[in-house]
């Protein structure tokens, strides 16, 4: 007989080989056997769906698998989740919850997770997608305030960008539930973001918001707002990334589109050092991009900090010395 235990062993390298192979019949095969057996919703969601995007993603990072081969997995493990989350009805009454990824963040998995889990517990959850711009945001809760934003964000990039998504649901007097790696590993940095709460898993935000008395014009009071320099380096922001990629090597288009990028990710970064007064923001965009661009192929890895810090002492010197104190490291 096999034990429940190697039964969700067994279920994770199925999903895994499933997800690897792009194969949206065969995940849900297997995740609908389980649920078949009497394994519930939750413990299929976190035990054996998220765990597989961890290893898919693990081996993306370190250059297993081709970035096309990552996006098929993650786009057929969001297919499941999606078709799970379809199958529960939505309650026409109760607690009205809303789901969103910061505006500039493409990483929709953990928000979609979150929202099928509120979904099967019975919360009328509405989920926008990742890369949800605050204006938008803005108008969408609006028009029925929810009794609660979950915020999620990847992207430590984009700190600045889940501080309006924040003060835009304070502003209709929405309370704030933030999640996800932008927040740093231990929430730190959602404070200066002006969320409520921070929760550290999508498992847990259901239990937080049975539990919380969230009080936003507080979490509003204790909140950071951009200080004026770096309102200023925000707005020079195309003329640094146009003078930074003029500092780099000449490339084939390809590899200069991707560097651009690369640019555009570390002065987030940066503008999120200056925002939340640390460099860690900076530093673990760096090394990540060390990493991931070695391991991806892409040359010019090495010149993108320095193009980007001499762009900055010509234009915005406070911003230059954040990655100065990089060097020194
Ligand atoms: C899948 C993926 C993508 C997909 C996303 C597809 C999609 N539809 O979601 C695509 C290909 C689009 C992508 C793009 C990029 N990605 Co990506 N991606 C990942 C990957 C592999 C998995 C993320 C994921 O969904 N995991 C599943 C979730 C459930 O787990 P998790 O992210 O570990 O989150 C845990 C906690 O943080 C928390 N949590 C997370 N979110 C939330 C939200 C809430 C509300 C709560 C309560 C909790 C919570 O719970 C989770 C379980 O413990 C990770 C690497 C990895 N191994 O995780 C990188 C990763 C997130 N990506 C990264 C990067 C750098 C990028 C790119 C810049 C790559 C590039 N150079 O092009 C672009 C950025 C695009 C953009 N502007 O957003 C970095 C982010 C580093 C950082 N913190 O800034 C990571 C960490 C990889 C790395 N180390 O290099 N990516």
């Amino acid at each position: 007989m096999t034990s429940g235990i190697s039964r969700l062993a067994d279920a994770r390298l199925a999903a895994g080989a499933a997800a690897i192979a792009g194969d949206a019949a065969t995940l849900y095969h297997v995740v609908s056997g389980l649920m078949g057996d009497g394994v519930p919703f939750e413990t299929v969601l976190f035990d054996v769906l998220v765990p597989a995007e961890r290893e898919v993603g693990d081996r993306w990072q370190f250059g297993d698998f081709l970035v096309a081969e990552e996006h098929a997995a993650t786009a057929t493990l969001e297919t499941v989740v999606s078709l799970m989350a379809g199958a529960f009805d939505r309650p026409d009454d109760g607690p009205f919850l809303v789901v969103a990824a910061v505006a500039g963040d493409r990483h929709s998995l953990a928000g979609r997770v979150v929202a099928a889990h509120l979904l099967y517990l019975g919360h009328r959850t509405t989920f926008l997608g990742a890369d949800v711009p605050a204006p938008d945001l803005y108008e969408y809760l609006e028009l029925e305030p929810p009794s609660a934003l979950v915020l999620s964000a990847a992207m430590v990039d984009r700190l600045v960008a889940a501080r309006e998504a924040v003060r835009v649901a304070h502003s209709i007097g929405v309370p704030v539930v933030v999640g996800g790696r932008a927040f740093g590993p231990k929430g730190e940095w959602a404070r200066p973001v002006g969320a409520d709460v921070w929760v550290s898993h999508p498992r847990r935000v259901a239990a937080v918001l049975d539990t919380w008395s969230p009080d936003p014009e507080r979490a509003e009071r204790q909140a950071v707002d951009p200080s004026p320099g770096l309102v200023e380096l925000m707005s020079l922001r195309s003329a640094v990334l146009a003078e930074a990629e003029g500092r780099l090597a000449p490339v084939p288009g390809e590899v200069r589109a991707r560097a651009r990028d690369e640019l555009s990710i570390l002065l987030g970064s940066v503008e999120a050092s200056l925002f939340v007064g640390d460099t860690r923001p900076t530093i673990e965009t760096l090394a990540w991009q060390r990493t991931t661009l070695e391991a991806h192929g892409v040359t010019l890895a090495d010149q993108i900090p320095g193009a980007l810090r001499d762009a900055l002492r010509s234009l915005h010197p406070a911003g230059a010395e954040v990655l100065a104190a990089f060097d020194r490291t």
